[in-house]
């Protein structure tokens, strides 16, 4: 049977096109979830597949399932996809790609009228980033059953908005009940995100595994004063308290370095004027570690921190994790047909583990589940410079669709 190629000129063409769907001024994306710009981008993902006779489920927390039939109804569907919701200062790429090749893979097959054993789907994770609602990977969670359907319409953003109300807003609350869509395997291509496959000049990374990773929110409380008229040694200013701890958390990732990464993302600084003196500080904990028993030990060494430098200063603290996701090895089978893929395209790949979270982690709890990685330039991602050659996506595509007919082979 010839081999499929996908069209690298249409994939690079979707990718500009759904890059003006909250377009920034500066070249990147602010796609934020349930927004407006992504139920737009979600409407035109819908109506593409929707052309080429694909039916399209939505779930209870607006999971979208693009269904392409496979000669045997009796296997459950192959899936590919990614997230179309971007961080505030995101990328074209972080998401865009993984579900956009994956359309690409499903034109591709429906334009040769090639018929898979198992059905093809194509899925758009609600919620990846996070960014707006926390945790991320929250509607992936939901159908992996990590989170209740319950918990994720409770989470609020910033304005006190709340996920359901959001996703009600938008017209993306779907019936179908969250995890009850069984897969036969889920590929997800991603950007790497970060700088190895550049460095190394390799086309695709063939990723093993996601590294763990956890969330804490602080409130640093102290007392709003005024500048000119607080001495120095009467005041409680939780911005300093704030100041140090960010210091130490840097120091711990550092201490479990190369493998570890720590980051403060987000501070409010309350009441935030110039001469008062900050009295509440709230900010997020990123740690990241390969190891979970590491993890641990970061997380000790934090709380031991707010205990051992706030009270000094008069300042008292609340500290809660909010997010745990373990490390996670994908499957072996799967990775194998992505290996194939990758030889059958003559593309040069490397093995790899994901520093960055994705949907695919909380997938492989409930299905067969693998990545692959393409190079983005510099590794920069979460930023509005993230950027991808056109042939990088493409390859990527390439062995997307090398891979899920690989492993439909293996179902036939
Ligand atoms: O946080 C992450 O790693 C993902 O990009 N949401
Ligand atoms: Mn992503
Ligand atoms: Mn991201």
């Amino acid at each position: 049977m010839e081999s499929l190629q996908i069209n690298a000129r249409r994939l690079w063409h979707s990718l500009m096109q759904t890059a003006q769907i909250g377009a920034t001024p500066n070249g990147g994306l602010c796609r934020l979830t349930l927004t407006d710009p992504d139920r737009q981008v979600r409407d035109w993902f819908k109506a593409q597949c929707e052309a080429l006779g694909c039916t399209v489920a939505i779930d209870e927390v607006g999971n979208m399932f693009a269904r392409r039939p496979g000669g045997n109804p009796a296997l459950p569907p192959i899936a590919m996809g990614s997230h179309l919701d971007t961080q505030p200062t995101g990328g074209k790429f972080d998401g865009t790609l993984g579900v956009l090749a994956a359309l690409e893979a499903l034109r591709t097959l429906h334009e040769a009228g090639r018929q898979t054993n198992a059905a093809v789907e194509v899925v758009n994770w609600t919620n990846e980033e996070g960014a707006r609602f926390a945790p991320p990977m929250l509607a992936s969670g939901v159908f992996a059953g990590v989170f209740t359907a319950d918990y994720a319409y409770a989470r609020v953003d910033r304005d006190g908005k709340s996920f359901k109300e959001e996703l009600d807003r938008i017209g993306y609350r779907g019936t179908e009940k969250a995890g009850a869509h069984k897969l036969a395997a889920l590929f997800e291509l991603h950007i790497e995100q970060g700088p190895i496959l550049e460095a190394e000049g390799r086309t695709i990374g063939i990723v093993h595994g996601v590294q763990g990773m956890r969330w804490y929110e602080v409130t640093v409380s102290g007392e709003a004063a005024h500048t000119g008229a607080t001495p120095m040694r009467l005041r409680k200013d939780a911005l300093l308290g704030a100041a140090h701890m960010i210091a130490r958390i840097d120091a711990i990732a550092r201490k479990h370095a190369p493998d570890a990464v720590g980051t403060v993302g987000r501070l409010e600084n309350r009441p935030n004027s110039p001469n008062v003196i900050p009295g509440e500080v709230f900010f997020t904990v990123d740690f990241r570690h390969p190891d979970d028993a590491t993890l641990d030990a970061m997380e000790e060494e934090f709380r031991a921190a707010l205990a051992e430098l706030l009270p000094p200063l008069g300042l008292s603290f609340r500290e809660t994790r909010i997010w745990h996701s373990p490390p996670v090895t994908f499957a072996t089978d799967l990775i194998e047909c992505v290996r194939i893929g990758a030889a059958k395209a003559g593309l040069p790949a490397r093995d790899m583990i994901s520093g960055a979270g994705h949907d695919a982690a909380y997938v492989a709890r409930v299905a067969p589940t693998t990545m692959i990685f393409v190079p983005c330039a510099g590794g920069i991602s979460h930023n509005e410079a993230e950027s991808a050659s056109a042939s990088d996506c493409a390859a990527g595509a390439q062995v997307l669709l090398n891979a899920v007919l690989e492993f439909d082979r293996r179902l036939g």
